[in-house]
């Protein structure tokens, strides 16, 4: 646990790199199928500087009209992937929660892409944790309770797997950060510097209140 924020638990060196390697490889497949599109702020229409996409039931988009979870890609219309087995098996070892995530978020970075400090609070089902899985080169990532509040800053690395629960699933967190060349994986899909993927339960499921 991290001080202060209870709830958030860094598992470092959670995959090898053959696991890692095995990721990737479903993520590439993913995206052949789902290809990176990049959002924009509601109201603005500012870009993100990171591209996305998403695996699974529902996928996470953000455009003028707003944050939503839909069912199909924004600019193919088609329904996302499946998240791939690889990625299932983490939540199914790690998230002690009875339903499967409903969303594989994938964010992909370059070099200069950042996220700033927000919530995610977008799913009904807070009670589930967020699992982030770090792939690629290393991020500075941000956390705290409150947005104005003290925050504190940790090492994100390829293969760390981040949970997310309890008192700090509504914590406010952000990459400030990409920090360039320090991969340990030969190339990543895309043309990313650093991949994260994101796992959430959004709708309430029958199974988790019983
Ligand atoms: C802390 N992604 O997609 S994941 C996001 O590395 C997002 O791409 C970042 O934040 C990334 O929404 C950070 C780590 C993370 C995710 C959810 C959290 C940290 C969190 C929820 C509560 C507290
Ligand atoms: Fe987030």
């Amino acid at each position: 646990m991290i001080d202060d924020l209870e709830g958030v638990e860094l598992r470092g060196g959670w995959l090898d790199l053959s696991a890692q390697r095995a990721l990737l490889e479903e993520i590439a497949a993913v995206l052949d199928q789902a290809p990176p599109f990049r959002p924009s702020m509601p109201q603005s229409g500012r870009p993100f500087s990171v591209k996305m996409s998403n695996a699974g039931p529902l996928g996470w988009v953000s455009d003028r009209h707003g944050y939503r979870y839909q069912p199909a890609h924004p600019e193919t219309g088609r329904p996302w992937p499946a998240i791939t087995a690889g990625v299932l098996k983490i939540w199914c070892d790690l998230a002690g929660y009875p339903a499967p995530p409903e969303a594989c978020l994938i964010n992909l970075y370059d070099a200069a892409s950042r996220m700033g400090l927000h919530q995610d609070r977008d799913e009904a089902a807070l009670d589930a944790p967020v699992i982030s899985i770090s792939l690629g080169s290393t991020a500075r990532f941000r956390v705290g309770r409150t947005r104005s509040g003290p925050t504190q800053s940790l090492t994100l690395e390829s293969g760390n797997v981040l949970m997310l629960g309890g008192p700090s699933r509504l914590a406010f967190h952000g990459i400030d950060r990409v920090l360039p060349g320090t991969s340990p994986l030969p190339a990543l899909p895309a043309g990313a510097e650093r991949i994260n993927l994101t796992l959430r339960r959004v709708t309430l499921s029958g199974l988790a209140n019983a």
